[in-house]
């Protein structure tokens, strides 16, 4: 496997890369979609990675009627109502991590590339992600950080992860961003940056969504760092 090439940073995106909190926002949309009888199959569930929290009820909503003909037109106050119960489902659920729940692999991996004289950073679409990093007590490691109350436009566009850059000082070809989502890695290739995906190939398979490197998990990424990094 080849050198990463002449970077001096690595953003990880948050959810589904450090930790598993994917499966938490999931958990609180399936929540809020049974009580409201919309139907929300874990292909949809799978569409969210990486999407802000308004994007995805449209997706929901979306999906929902053009597969299960759920055909409800919620009014705006009704949209942001359900967008609301979501987010408290999710903070809920929220104070039961701890610095157990980062993934198998990426702590080593953060703690390695450090070493090795890049700076880490962390760029999320999520409005939570500050209580995220303090629970898994892991902003004490990371010189910039970016979450989704400071940006207009979310993935796809490249604006989380260039004002992640820039906060480092950096230009944006000097930048690697680790990405689990599809909208993440498409991101990270129209902002300039060195793309890695994690995840199955068939979540990468749209051409402009294609990552640099791409590994199953962050174990098989980290069995890889000395050969990378
Ligand atoms: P919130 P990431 C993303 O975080 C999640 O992957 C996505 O599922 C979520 O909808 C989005 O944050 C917004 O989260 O509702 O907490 O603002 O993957 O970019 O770290
Ligand atoms: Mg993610």
């Amino acid at each position: 496997m080849e050198k990463i090439g002449n970077v001096k940073a690595v953003i990880f995106d948050l959810d589904g890369v450090i930790t598993d909190t994917s499966s938490l926002h999931t958990h609180a949309w399936r929540r809020m979609a049974d009580e409201e009888n919309i139907p929300f199959d874990d292909e949809t569930a799978d569409k969210l990675r990486g999407v802000s929290r308004r994007k995805s009820l449209e997706t929901i909503l979306k999906d929902a009627k053009d597969k299960y003909n759920f055909d409800k037109n919620y009014t705006q106050e009704e949209f942001n109502e359900l967008m609301e119960r979501k987010n408290s489902y999710y903070v809920q659920s929220l104070s039961a991590v701890t610095p157990e729940n980062t993934l198998p692999g990426a702590k080593e991996l953060m703690e390695f590339i450090k070493s090795r004289g890049y700076k880490i950073a962390v760029g999320s679409s999520s409005k939570n992600a500050e209580t995220v990093v303090k629970n898994l007590k892991i902003e004490n490691e990371l010189d910039a950080m970016v979450n989704g109350t400071e940006i207009t436009h979310s993935k796809p566009n490249p604006e989380v992860f260039q004002k992640t850059a820039d906060k480092l000082g950096l230009a944006y070809e000097q930048c690697v961003v680790v990405e689990d989502a599809a909208s993440g890695v498409k991101s990270a290739n129209a902002g300039g940056m060195v793309s890695v995906g994690i995840g199955p190939e068939e979540r990468f398979k749209d051409n402009h969504g294609r990552p640099n490197l791409r590994f199953d998990d962050m174990q098989s990424f980290n069995a890889k760092k000395e050969e990378i990094f």
